[in-house]
């Protein structure tokens, strides 16, 4: 039994209570660099989303984009304490904050930086040791991390409560949820995304779907925890963040957005009601989009879905059961909306003879994207406890290897050594050949969804909003397509990139000045990036971010 929380004794004494003073606390996430081979890490473990496991093959075109440690922002703001939240440090950056003998630092990890958690605790006792140590994060799902890293509390599961209780503070409290971006760093080819990047949405952590693999299901004991209930709850926070932040796009963090249909349909009234049009990035399985309803995604204002296909036995998960996936994603990028699809290789019914034809078919949907990765059974999944159970589990593979993107974390008789990841780079090569890069494709479904909402007769005043939209995302995503032409993958994407654009030109009329400065601009940009990649690499660290909270208020507005 794993999923339970852990106060290994004795725990170091809450300095701050004996003097009546408000408890200082530090939240971290793990040190950097990220994505490099070192003691402490691995290459493939880049601090990225798409440029780690989706895009990572498509050269310049590849999206680079970093995401903050969301978590720790969230127990900041719903605390009554003096907090610095320290997102992506150095190494020695930590050294320098600990010294200040915080009366509590708390740490989150997910599994693959389980030694740079052990490595921070480490130096905490070292530095600073009246400081009491919390682990947080996926990684404290890690069997025994209580034993394997000094520390004085492992809080399992949802985290804001637990600290509320950890401190003596209201635990039923409502939730605040914080103004942040989802992003801090967006280019493609080296071009910024121009505007606020997106705003994260954060409705509820966890799914009840209970996936044998997935850990966000299993972290959160297969329920979902709800921090915005009502579609009422969502719009107010969504009015609230957008006018701070001056955008009406969120990125949503929440495993299965649509699965609680009454929401999304009581969100997509108010929207209605007050005729105020957020659009959103989401998460959604195949099953809640097919019960929310397809149209409803574009009425919605949904941008991007990521949906896990997994594999091509759609029966596999109940899920997928019943599910037309091809029909699907084809509906979807006909109204606009892109797909980011997720699969799975080196399942257990994967062989070298049928594992081909499973990839096929993924890269057969035709998504905008495609997740490819590597069946992974990370601490408190079934899928973990059953390869445990069979004796099949790698346990002495280090925890740094866990990330599903170089090797198994079990012994597969048909996929012994470093075949796993032939098969990975083979999918995520095929995918991007036959579809050409995902931005050609994301352009691509912008003109589909623009196409469709113009060719109707008449327009609500909601899908008048999303054609509006949609248009300033294609001429957007347009800028871009001579510059796809030129670095395409093969001559298909060349053609694909050239007519798009002059379809687009004949939708929307010619470019006017503005856009014709923008174009050069990006050009020259993305001439910028290939130099940097040729001369530097293509490994972009994210900066160090602080930031003060007081009594769960940061300091400057966020
Ligand atoms: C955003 C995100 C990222 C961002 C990272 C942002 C960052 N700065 O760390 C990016 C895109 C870069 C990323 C990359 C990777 N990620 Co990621 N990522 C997520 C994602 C989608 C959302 C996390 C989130 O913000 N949720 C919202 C916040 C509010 O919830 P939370 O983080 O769970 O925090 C709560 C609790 O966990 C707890 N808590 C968290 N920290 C702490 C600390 C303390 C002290 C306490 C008390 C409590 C606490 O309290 C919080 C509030 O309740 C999750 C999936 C998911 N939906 O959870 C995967 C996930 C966390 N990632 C995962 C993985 C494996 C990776 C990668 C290895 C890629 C990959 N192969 O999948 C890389 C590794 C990058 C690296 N070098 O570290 C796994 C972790 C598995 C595990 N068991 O460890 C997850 C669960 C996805 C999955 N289902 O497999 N990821
Ligand atoms: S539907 Fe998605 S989020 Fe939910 S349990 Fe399955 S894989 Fe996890």
């Amino acid at each position: 039994m794993i999923n339970k929380n852990v106060t290994p004794s004795p725990a170091r004494p809450q300095r701050w209570k004996a003097s009546g003073r408000t408890p200082r606390i530090l939240l971290c996430g793990v040190f950097g660099p990220y994505g490099v081979d070192d003691p402490f890490g691995r290459k493939e473990n880049n601090m990225e989303l798409y440029h780690n496991q989706v895009t990572r093959v498509q050269g310049p075109a590849s999206l680079r984009f970093h995401h903050r440690s969301f978590g720790l922002y969230f127990i900041a703001s719903n605390i009554n304490a003096d907090v610095t939240v320290l997102d992506f440090p150095s190494r020695r950056r930590f050294i320098r904050e600990i010294q200040k003998d915080y009366d509590v630092v708390g740490i989150s990890f997910i599994t693959p930086n389980y030694i740079k958690a052990r490595e921070m605790a480490r130096l905490v006792r070292a530095n600073a040791p009246g400081s009491i140590i919390v682990l947080g994060g996926h990684g404290a799902a890690i069997e025994g991390v209580e034993d394997l890293i000094e520390c004085d509390h492992v809080a399992r599961g949802e985290g804001i409560r637990w600290m509320r209780n950890f401190l003596g503070q209201d635990s039923s409290a409502p939730i605040v949820h914080p103004i942040l971006p989802c992003s801090e760093y967006e280019s493609i080819f080296g071009v910024p995304i121009p505007g606020p990047t997106p705003n994260v949405l954060v409705p509820g952590l966890g799914c009840v779907n209970a996936c044998n693999f997935c850990c966000t299901t299993h972290f959160f004991e297969k329920a979902y925890i709800s921090f915005l209930r009502t579609g009422e709850d969502v719009f107010r926070e969504c009015c609230r963040i957008a006018d701070a932040r001056g955008t009406n796009v969120f990125s949503v963090m929440d495993e299965n957005f649509l699965k609680d249909c009454t929401r999304a349909r009581a969100l997509l009234a108010e929207m209605e009601k007050h005729q105020r049009w957020f659009s959103f990035y989401i998460s959604s399985s195949a099953e809640a989009i097919s019960a929310f309803g397809i149209d409803n995604l574009i009425r919605l204002g949904v941008n991007m879905v990521w949906i896990g296909f997994e594999s091509q036995s759609a029966d596999e998960f109940a899920k997928n059961a019943g599910i037309n996936a091809a029909e699907l994603v084809r509906e979807l990028r006909d109204r606009g909306v892109s797909v980011l699809g997720s699969a799975i290789i080196c399942m257990e019914h994967h062989t070298p003879e049928n594992i081909g034809a499973d990839i096929d078919f993924v890269v057969g949907l035709g998504t905008d994207m495609m997740q490819f990765m590597l069946y992974t059974g990370m601490p408190v999944t079934p899928l973990y406890t059953d390869h445990k159970e069979r004796g099949l589990l790698k346990e002495d593979m280090p925890y740094e290897e866990w990330h599903g993107q170089n090797e198994l974390n079990w012994n597969h008789p048909a996929f012994p050594g470093d075949e796993p990841k032939r098969w990975l780079d083979l999918a995520f090569r095929r995918d991007y050949e036959a579809n050409s890069s995902s931005i050609y494709r994301m352009a691509e479904t912008a003109v589909r969804g623009y196409k469709r909402l113009a060719a109707m007769e008449s327009r609500d005043p909601c899908l008048e909003a999303r054609m509006q939209q949609l248009a300033l995302r294609v001429r957007l995503y347009s800028h871009l397509l001579p510059i796809i032409a030129c670095r395409a993958v093969n001559e298909k994407e060349r053609e694909r990139a050239l007519e798009l654009d002059i379809e687009q030109l004949k939708l929307l009329g010619p470019l006017t000045v503005r856009d014709r400065i923008t174009r050069l601009a990006a050009k020259a940009l993305a001439a910028r990036w290939d130099l940097r990649l040729r001369l530097f690499g293509d490994r972009i660290q994210p900066s160090t971010i602080v930031t003060h909270y007081h009594g769960g208020k940061p300091d400057k507005g966020l």
